[in-house]
């Protein structure tokens, strides 16, 4: 693995364009539970019973009463390392880019700046109506609800929670961000189990215009034999070495004559 660490860090510069894909897997540490780990969230729930606008529309309360407790399980988790390093990339590297399909805020969180939220995020709700006096989608951190399903102060109709639902489309603008990141030098898609569509095509699209793709996960997934590299290991314990191998490389370039440890 070392030897691919050293080989991948030889391929990142100050200017080097990076564009990161995120998924549940990078939450795991913080004990956030992924959606088809053995604990994964959909065991639990058919991911067509709670994560579409149907379930919605027939059972508001059941789907609030699964998204209510994530929320609560949320505010007891923290950042992990690997949400540090990439906070850390993001400030480093000018041409950074952090795509999530996460909707837990914890990139943000851990200092992350400007993430595009593939899916939205857990603490937005909108008006399901969509009533003319509500704003497009707001924050709501209310933990837990009061009342389930919660009702929206503009018209005192439903709210729903402001991620993507299957069948439901991405957000245009966070697409074209999105699409605009695969014109990079180095796209590492990490701790995603390369299922979902589209966010599961962009490292495939990234490749195709010329980026160095780079997978890593605790698991091969059906993207990992058309990378360039995947590295197998947890996201948290991996993305630390690799930074400890960037850090190591900067101080000798700032102090040629440093003995290496
Ligand atoms: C759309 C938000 C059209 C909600 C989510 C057949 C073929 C292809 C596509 C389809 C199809 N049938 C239907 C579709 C479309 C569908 C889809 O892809 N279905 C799949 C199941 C086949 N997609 C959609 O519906 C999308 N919309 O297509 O719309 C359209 C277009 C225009 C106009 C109208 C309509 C929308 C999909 C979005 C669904 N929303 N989340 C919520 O969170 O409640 S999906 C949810 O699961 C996540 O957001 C994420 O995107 C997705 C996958 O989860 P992962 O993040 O990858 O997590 P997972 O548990 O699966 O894997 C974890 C990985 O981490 C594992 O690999 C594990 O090994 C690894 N890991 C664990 N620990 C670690 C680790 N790795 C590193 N370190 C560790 N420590």
């Amino acid at each position: 693995m070392n030897t691919y660490i050293e080989r991948l860090v030889s391929k990142i510069r100050p200017e080097t364009r990076i564009t990161v894909l995120t998924g549940a897997g990078v939450s795991a540490a913080s004990g956030v539970p992924t959606f088809r780990g053995p604990d994964g969230l959909w065991r639990k729930y058919r991911p067509e019973s709670l994560a579409t606008p149907e379930a919605f529309q027939r059972d508001p309360k059941l789907v609030w009463e699964w998204y209510d407790w994530r929320r609560q399980t949320l505010v007891t988790k923290r950042p992990n390392r690997a949400h540090e390093v990439l906070a850390a990339w993001g400030e480093r590297y000018p041409n950074f880019i952090l795509i999530t399909q996460n909707v837990d805020g914890l990139h943000e969180r851990a200092g992350s700046q400007n993430v595009i939220r593939f899916h939205g995020s857990i603490w937005e709700v909108l008006c399901w109506n969509n009533c003319p006096l509500s704003p497009g989608r707001w924050w709501d951190e209310t933990v837990p609800f009061p009342e389930i399903p919660p009702k929206c102060p503009h018209c005192n109709g439903l709210i729903r929670p402001g991620v993507v639902w299957f069948g439901e489309g991405i957000d245009p603008e966070v697409m074209r961000l999105s699409i605009e990141a695969l014109d990079c030098d180095v796209f590492f898609t990490i701790g995603t189990s390369s299922l979902v569509y589209p966010a599961a095509s962009l490292v495939h699209e990234a490749k195709r215009r010329g980026a160095f793709t780079v997978e890593i996960n605790i698991e091969a997934t059906p993207a990992s034999g058309l990378l360039d590299f995947a590295l197998q290991g947890p996201a948290e314990e991996v993305l630390e070495r690799v930074e400890r191998v960037i850090l190591m490389g900067r101080r000798k370039d700032q102090n040629p004559h440093t003995p290496s440890p």
